[in-house]
């Protein structure tokens, strides 16, 4: 019989799959659900030491003497404290120690009760890794989040310099329940590192259908070519943002289009069988909703970074190190006939978006929709650095064409408003090339004091596309079902950038129509210095027209326009 605590089962099934065989355990109520299940695996052999102290020091000489991590576990309270004297050794010696302690649930801690004492992040200058895992699992978002976090855990004791790590464990009573249910078999998250000549890539004729993912990036020319290279085989598609910095005609560029279009059946066709997923951030936020409810696909995460970066739940298998090699390597293992259609179905469906995005492209009424167009049909094949400031201006940025001659900033890492403005002042500082630079109101006026520089650069040209607040805030489901969507979330106002401008003495004109709009474009792109070009467009307006695309692109897909 074993524990009736799944997060419990899930910790002792990761630690095997993760190499953990020799577990040390001290006495206590706490911890007993862990040392059930760890006393259940066929796989673990267990130990009982009383004093917490020689038990870490125990445990280190395992795993000094295995190299496999070694696991000690511990009931709440000073216990814990016992195995520091350990812990920072190995810390020290970059030993694999896995800490696991258990805990009293967050709410009773400081409440009187015995052996409760603050736990989360007590060894935290000492261990690689501490987390705290969630104390009753009532959903999938809980239980991906709890297997996550003991991945996370165990990966960063092996991987890179190894070394110890810390795992809480909160449990609430009744701690002896038991239950006849086998170990079930949470997500393992595997993990590979460059140190290999030759990267061994698990099986990958296995798949009919690989999406390769393309986050923001600066890699350059090279991504660029392996990825054109791969976007020839039959069972890849390759999907790409402005920020991912590629392009080809076999990209599908326009994340949100393309998932804007899905009927039913697409949803089943596109579904992939192996993420591959490299860069940083996406824009796209159906993309997220979309990959995280397929069933059973893969993800590789392959990038320079051992971090567990799981935004579309289904991580599988994290390859550290240069992305460029590992493409090769890859491209390199594919089986060299396959029948997929699955490049085909992504192309044909691009055809036919490109269709519908110019025709309604054509027709589009005078809003943000229709300058975002302009800006990016006068911009294209010009040889420029754009910066994008966030929120709607980097979504729009993605519905139009882009050249390979342009690349691409956005402060994607967190999405701030703050400094868009002043990255864009920074980076034209230290280049010859334009640099353009496209911003909503609020993040221009936000961040007005980049215009506060005694060396401001002549080569930036900045347009603002002033919809007289937040007008993302109408794009996204939710806010205008309130009553603070115009005060809070909008923040609606008239101001405008013609004071800022003329103390900073940076040369500007304003636009209200798309005549305008291109002039103005037209009169930037002449101007010897700093330069600004406001364009205003009609507030409520501009939410139907972006919702009105979507649901042209549909139709028009599906023959009904
Ligand atoms: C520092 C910071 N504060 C608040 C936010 C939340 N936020 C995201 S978008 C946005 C409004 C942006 O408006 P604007 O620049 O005019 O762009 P629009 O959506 O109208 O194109 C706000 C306040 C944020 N991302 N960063
Ligand atoms: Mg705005």
């Amino acid at each position: 019989m074993n524990t009736n605590k799944s997060g419990v089962r899930a910790l002792v099934s990761l630690c095997v799959a993760h190499g953990v065989r020799q577990v040390i355990i001290s006495p206590g109520s706490r911890n007993a659900p862990i040392t059930i299940a760890f006393e259940n695996h066929p796989e673990i052999k267990t130990y009982s030491i009383v004093d917490e102290r020689s038990a870490g020091f125990v445990a280190l000489g395992m795993a000094l003497k295995t190299k496999e991590p070694t696991a000690v576990v511990c009931t709440s309270g000073s216990a814990l404290l016992n195995y520091a004297p350990a812990v920072v050794e190995a810390f020290y010696q970059h030993i694999p120690l896995v800490v696991i302690s258990a805990d009293r649930p967050n709410e009773f801690i400081n409440q009187g009760l015995g052996q409760s004492i603050e736990q989360h992040n007590l060894l935290s200058s000492i261990v690689k890794k501490s987390v705290s895992l969630p104390n009753i699992i009532v959903d999938n978002n809980q239980q991906w989040y709890c297997e996550r976090l003991i991945n996370e855990a165990l990966l960063a004791a092996k991987t890179g310099k190894t070394g110890p790590v810390h795992i809480n464990v909160p449990l609430s009573e009744p701690l002896y329940e038991l239950t006849s249910e086998p170990f079930e078999n949470p997500k393992h998250i595997k993990y590979s590192s460059v140190a290999k000549a030759q990267w061994s890539i698990p099986e990958v004729e296995r798949f009919q259908k690989t999406l390769i993912l393309v986050g923001q990036n600066q890699i350059g020319q090279e991504l660029n070519d392996i990825l054109s290279e791969l976007s020839k085989q039959s069972n890849i598609q390759i999907w790409t943002e402005a920020t991912s910095n590629v392009a080809h005609p076999n990209f599908i560029d326009g994340i949100d289009k393309l998932l804007a279009s899905f009927s039913i059946n697409d949803t089943l066709l596109f579904a992939p069988e192996l993420l591959i997923t490299i860069g940083d951030a996406i824009v796209s936020k159906r993309i997220k909703s979309y990959l995280q409810q397929v069933n059973n696909f893969e993800h590789w995460q392959i990038g320079q970074s051992p971090e567990v970066v799981d935004t579309y739940k289904h991580l599988t298998h994290i390859f550290e190190g240069n992305e460029i090699e590992w493409l090769l390597s890859f491209k390199n293992q594919l089986p060299k006939n396959s029948n997929s259609t699955y490049q085909s179905i992504g192309l044909t469906q691009k055809q036919q978006l490109e269709k519908a995005h110019n025709t309604y492209c054509e027709a589009a009424d005078y809003s943000d929709f229709s300058v975002y167009d302009a800006i990016c049909k006068a911009l294209l094949n010009n040889d420029i650095d754009i910066h994008v400031a966030n929120s709607a201006a980097i979504r729009y940025m993605q519905l139009f064409e882009r050249s390979a001659s342009q690349t691409y900033y956005c402060n994607r890492g967190t999405s701030g408003i703050d400094g868009s403005t002043s990255t864009a002042v920074g980076a034209a500082m230290v280049t010859e090339k334009p640099v353009w630079f496209l911003t909503g109101d609020i993040s221009f006026l936000y961040d007005s004091n980049a215009f506060w520089n005694e060396k401001l650069p002549k080569n930036l040209k900045v347009v603002i596309v002033n919809n007289h607040g937040g007008g993302i805030f109408r794009l996204i489901d939710g806010p205008n079902k309130t009553k603070v969507l115009d005060q809070y979330l909008e923040t609606h106002h008239q101001l405008d950038a013609a004071n800022i401008c003329a103390q900073h003495k940076v040369a500007y004109q304003i636009a209200q129509n798309i005549e305008e709009v291109n002039n103005g474009i037209a009169w930037l792109q002449e101007q010897e210095s700093t330069a600004v070009l406001e364009i205003f467009t009609p507030r409520l307006l501009n939410s139907d027209i972006l919702k009105d695309y979507f649901k042209y692109i549909k139709n028009y897909t599906y023959g009904n326009n």
